[in-house]
């Protein structure tokens, strides 16, 4: 029987105003991405989780401001205000967020010298994070993706699901993006190109 889940993406302090790498509006989609929760029977979060000194953070690179892009071993990576620093408050999940009922959680970015946007695999594109086996092991193949940022760790999150054989569903009005240099606009084309189905219902 095939099985739906929810993917809710990083919806942490940190990506909250007020929070380290604060995304605008990231609290607005508190209330209906718990609605969602309460009407998906599978639901997995995932949460960023940085040691200290990682090297995603602009800190870590003298010289280096956050914004900026670096070339890593594995290609070009944006460099951020360091945040979701593992068991700080900022890495906590929203205090509104009905996070309970999660049947998983998936941290990403534990490893100091690469980065992961993606739920399931770190921005080598290669090392995974286990979740595409353990959905599909679960017999989960429909997943519908919300949470902070659309246009990075939801966008790169719902490129891998296809990739990886899942039916994926972006609902934009539970999410919200930084856009940084039009990023926005280009994963939603990314997005769509690739087979995302982009829904937004916020006008329901
Ligand atoms: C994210 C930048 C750095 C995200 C995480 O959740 O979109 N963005 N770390
Ligand atoms: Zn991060």
């Amino acid at each position: 029987m095939a099985e739906e889940a929810l993917i809710v993406i990083d919806l942490q302090n940190d990506f909250c105003p007020g929070g380290a790498l604060a995304v605008a509006g990231g609290d607005e989609i508190v209330p209906l991405v718990n609605d969602l929760i309460r009407r998906t029977e599978h639901v997995v979060l995932t949460q960023d989780w940085h040691p200290a000194g990682h090297s995603s953070f602009a800190s870590s690179h003298p010289g280096k401001q956050p914004f900026e892009t670096i070339e890593m071993p594995y290609g070009p990576q944006t460099l951020w205000p360091d945040h979701c620093i593992q068991g700080s408050l900022g890495s906590d999940f929203h205090s509104g967020l009905a996070w309970t009922k999660a049947e998983l959680v998936i941290r990403k970015g534990f490893r100091t010298a690469i980065d992961s946007y993606s739920a399931f695999f770190e921005n080598d594109h290669k090392t995974p994070t286990g979740l595409a086996g353990y959905l599909k092991e679960r017999g989960i193949d429909t997943i519908t993706l919300v949470g902070l940022a659309t246009d990075f760790c939801v966008a790169y999150s719902a490129l891998d699901a296809v990739k990886q054989g899942f039916k994926a569903t972006v609902r934009l009005d539970a999410c919200r993006g930084i856009d940084l240099n039009r990023s926005l606009d280009t994963m939603l084309k990314r997005m769509q190109d690739a087979g995302v189905t982009l829904e937004d219902h916020s006008s329901e």
